[in-house]
């Protein structure tokens, strides 16, 4: 069945985008891409000789920077000549990954490491265009090609890509990036978070090729107000973008469609179909989506559903949900290191999945798009977050920027997923008139960009009119969110765990709550009395006596302990104990699984 149909403006969709670099390219997974994951030569270079002069002047500011640049790869002409560095003639790391986990001299560094990789490449048609995609890079990118530079990115976390077309040669190109991983004040996150700061380009890097007039982005979803109708934004990029016919099929839907681009290249569509089977943790059903223009055809596998919260309920469909949930951390059962893997992925989600979990928290930044792909397909949903976290700077403007991209980049990579339910604007961040104008900002920028999914953020919560005994969220950010969640460690920081059955909670707004962290650390294989710290009895009877606490807030509508899986952290000394890992794992650093992973299991068995 072929339908015509008239384009339609939804309010929802009417939202523009500003960066702070390039525009980005929503859909690299599927797109026509070539890798150029494997060994890069890297230097490291701590005074960051290979960017600043002897005056500390920048040569990328430069008109002569001279040779000494690292960015130019320079190589001696000659005996007599003198170049202080050379590529081809040192060590290689590999990409993707943390440089941290692979060189043992480089486990603590913080600071600039330089990367260059070389390489061929010749376009399937002359007119095609040429991007570099980074999948993230840990803290500050500044990427330079064949010795010029295309741009910097901030965001330890996030995608970002350059156009190459222009300088882009068939033969010998060379690629540098100059990657920076010291902690900034200003930054997001700031100086001070609980997870090692792993460096390096942690994701992966692609060459995307695309036609001179491409599809840059779409988003396409149920309409959350008439849940037989799919609706969607399609953009095009490129000249003469205007007037462009794009043909929209979902096969399995029967659904196959021509529309006709605006002047600004942009397609705004509606259409009905009747027999959509819905995306939900018993059904992660994805439909195989064809995009398709006189140049290219772009697919996706997109699942539809809706949620939305009604009082303090979380409806799925419609249909009322309980989050059964685990915190997870970005690393590697299989490297020790940064994870980036669909291996990784697997690995980490078929141990929520034994949990009996439907939903994980990824916390506390974005992580890589192997873990959102596969949560679509295994039916997990999922919470996002970028890492503003503790005491980011509330009153720069910059840092403000830098949150709001880093938050943008994530919504544009993962509005298709289905899974992904929730995006949270903030951890653990303390209330001030600052922070909640820097939060509202946030929310309302969110909500813009996706008005179809909730919002949240890890809260705290606090003693009810002074008595310790009765806790409550006075925050006022609570107001904002759909979903109030908030952490609390009762039991671990707040007393012992027979804390929990003095404690009461009164919670007085009528929201869907979930618990969005509590846990206890225990060292795998430490044995000894419930009340006796990091054994595992401890942190079992932890999860005991809050499990049947939590049980008592009235509107709790899902939890996610912290954490699957014991994490490093640079906070976490103690000897013979944590020796530089967070213990809060339900599995150890080795994958052993504590006794409290049952006791969690268990619990999920009865919701
Ligand atoms: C928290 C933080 C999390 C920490 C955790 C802990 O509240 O949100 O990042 O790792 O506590 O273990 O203390």
């Amino acid at each position: 069945m072929r339908l015509n149909i008239i384009v339609v403006i939804f309010v929802f969709f009417n939202s523009s985008i500003s960066w702070s670099q390039e525009a980005l390219l929503s859909n690299v997974y599927n797109r026509n891409t070539i890798s150029l994951d494997g060994e890069w030569s890297y230097i490291v270079d701590p005074y960051e000789n290979g960017y600043y002069n002897y005056r500390y002047e920048a040569f990328d500011e430069s008109e002569n920077p001279g040779r000494a640049a690292f960015f130019l790869n320079s190589k001696a002409l000659d005996a007599s000549d003198l170049i202080e560095y050379d590529f081809d003639k040192s060590d290689k790391l590999n990409v993707p990954g943390d440089w941290n986990t692979q060189r043992e001299n480089l486990y603590y560094y913080e600071g600039t490491i330089w990367y260059k990789r070389s390489f061929d490449f010749e376009k399937s048609n002359k007119t095609n265009r040429v991007y570099v995609y980074f999948g993230a890079c840990n803290y500050q990118a500044d990427v330079y090609l064949n010795g010029k530079k295309l741009g910097r990115h901030e965001g330890g976390f996030t995608p970002f890509n350059f156009e190459i077309t222009e300088n882009l040669k068939e033969k010998d190109n060379f690629l540098i990036v100059k990657v920076d991983n010291k902690r900034k004040k200003e930054g997001v996150p700031t100086l001070n978070t609980d997870w090692w700061n792993y460096g390096g380009l942690t994701r992966s890097v692609k060459l995307v090729e695309t036609p001179e007039n491409y599809i840059r982005d779409h988003f396409i979803q149920l309409n959350p107000e008439d849940s037989e109708r799919i609706v969607g934004k399609i953009q095009l990029s490129g000249k003469n973008i205007d007037g462009k016919k794009i043909e929209i099929k979902i096969k399995d839907l029967d659904i196959d469609l021509e529309v006709e681009s605006d002047q600004n290249g942009q397609v705004l569509f509606s259409v009905r179909s009747a027999h959509i089977s819905y995306w939900s943790p018993g059904n992660p059903r994805l439909y195989e989506i064809e995009i398709k223009t006189a140049h290219e055809v772009l697919k996706d596998q997109i699942g539809f559903r809706t949620i939305r919260t009604k009082g303090s309920k979380i409806l799925l469909n419609g249909n009322q949900v309980f989050l059964k949930g685990i915190c997870i951390h970005e690393e590697s059962p299989i490297t020790n290191g940064r994870a980036n893997s669909k291996q990784d992925a697997e690995k980490l989600l078929g141990w929520a999945e034994e949990l009996g979990c439907n939903f994980v928290r990824l916390a506390h930044y974005p992580h890589n798009e192997e873990m959102v792909r596969l949560a679509d397909r295994k039916g997990i949903m999922v919470w996002a977050e970028t890492p503003v976290y503790w005491t980011i700077q509330w009153e720069n403007s910059e840092t403000y920027k830098n949150a709001e991209a880093q938050l943008s980049a994530v919504i544009y990579r993962d509005r298709n997923r289905a899974s992904v339910i929730i995006w949270s604007m903030a951890n653990e961040t303390p209330v001030s008139e600052a922070r909640n104008l820097f939060l509202t900002k946030l929310s309302e920028t969110t909500r813009k960009l996706d008005p179809t999914r909730l919002i949240s953020a890890a809260l705290e919560q606090g003693n009810y009119e002074g008595n310790p005994n009765i806790r409550t969220i006075t925050d006022p950010f609570a107001d904002q969110v759909d979903v109030l969640s908030f952490n609390q460690y009762i039991g671990w920081y707040d007393g012992l765990p027979d804390k929990c059955k003095r404690v009461g909670w009164k919670i007085a707004q009528d929201k869907p709550v979930l618990i969005s962290e509590f846990g206890a650390g225990a060292k795998f294989g430490m044995h000894g009395d419930k009340m006796d710290r990091w054994t595992e009895e401890y942190q079992a009877y932890l999860y005991e006596e809050t499990l049947e606490m939590l049980d008592g807030i009235e509107q709790l509508q899902g939890i996610s302990p912290w954490i699957l899986r014991d994490f490093r952290s640079p906070r976490r000394p103690l000897p013979g104990i944590q020796d530089g890992w967070n213990r809060k794992g339900l599995i150890s650093d080795k994958s052993e699984k504590k006794q409290a992973f049952n006791i969690l299991q268990k619990y999920y068995e009865t919701k």
